[in-house]
C-alpha cells in the first residue's frame, strides 16, 4: 500500500511503527511539503485536506495518523492486542489517542512551532500548558506498564512518536519519571523503534537551525 510521508513527521512515524507491528509493508512515497508536493492536483485527489501521513490501500485513501493506525490493526492485525475490542479497554486506548492528538502533541506544537518555523519568541504560558500535559501522561503511567494498561497498544506508538519529538526539542523528561522510564523502554522495544529514531534525527535538523 502507498504511504505518503516525511521521515521526520511524528504522525508519519506513528504509522510506520504500527505498520512494523502488524507486519505490513509500506510503499514509501516521500512527500516534500517545502516543495508543495502535497498541493499538487494528484495528491489533492487522494487527500483534499493535503496533509501527511496519507495511506492508500488498494484505492482506499485515509489520513489522520490515529485513524490510520487503528485501521491497520483492525484490517491487518493478527489479534486485537494493539487495539482491544473489549469496549472499556478500547475506550481507554481511544482516550489516550485523543489526549495525544488534542492535548499532548497539540500543546507541543503550540509552544514550539511558532519558535521553530516562524522565529517567534517563546510564550511562557504555552510552555506551562505543554508541561502540564506531560504531567498528565506521567500520572497515566503511575500504575501501568504502558500508556493504556499493561499491554502495548497503538496509543503507545502514537505517544512514543510524540514524546520522542519532545526529546528532540530537549524538553527535560527526567522531571516526569514515569514518562522517562516508559520512553527509555519503548524507544528500544517498540516495533519499528529504529524507524522512529531515524525520523527523529531528521526532525532534529529543524531544531538545530
Ligand atoms: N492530526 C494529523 C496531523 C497531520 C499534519 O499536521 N501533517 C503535517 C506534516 S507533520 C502536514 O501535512 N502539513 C501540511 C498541510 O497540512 O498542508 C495527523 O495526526 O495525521
Amino acid at each position: 500500500m502507498d504511504f505518503y510521508y516525511l521521515p521526520g513527521s511524528a504522525p508519519c512515524r506513528a504509522v510506520q511503527m504500527t505498520a512494523a507491528a502488524v507486519g505490513v509493508e509500506l510503499n514509501l512515497k516521500l512527500t516534500n511539503l517545502m516543495a508543495g508536493e502535497h498541493m499538487k492536483p494528484e495528491f489533492l485527489k487522494l487527500n483534499p485536506q493535503h496533509c501527511i501521513p496519507t495511506l492508500v490501500d488498494n484505492g482506499f485513501s485515509l489520513w489522520e495518523s490515529r485513524a490510520i493506525i487503528a485501521y491497520l490493526v483492525e484490517k491487518y492485525g493478527k489479534d486485537d492486542k494493539l487495539y482491544p475490542k473489549d469496549p472499556q479497554k478500547r475506550a481507554v486506548v481511544n482516550q489516550r489517542l485523543y489526549f495525544d492528538q488534542g492535548t499532548l502533541y497539540q500543546r507541543f506544537a503550540d509552544y514550539f512551532y511558532p519558535q521553530v518555523f516562524a522565529k517567534q519568541a517563546p510564550v511562557p504560558d504555552n510552555e506551562k500548558k505543554m508541561l502540564d500535559a506531560l504531567d498528565f501522561l506521567n500520572t497515566f503511567l503511575k500504575d501501568s506498564k504502558y500508556v493504556a494498561g499493561d499491554e502495548l497498544t497503538i496509543a503507545d506508538l502514537s505517544i512514543l512518536a510524540t514524546v520522542s519529538t519532545f526529546d528532540v526539542a530537549k524538553v527535560d523528561l527526567s522531571k516526569y519519571p514515569n514518562v522517562a522510564s516508559w520512553y527509555e523502554r519503548l524507544r528500544k522495544e517498540a516495533p519499528g523503534a529504529d524507524i522512529n529514531e531515524a525520523g527523529c534525527k531528521e526532525f532534529a535538523k529543524y531544531f538545530e537551525k
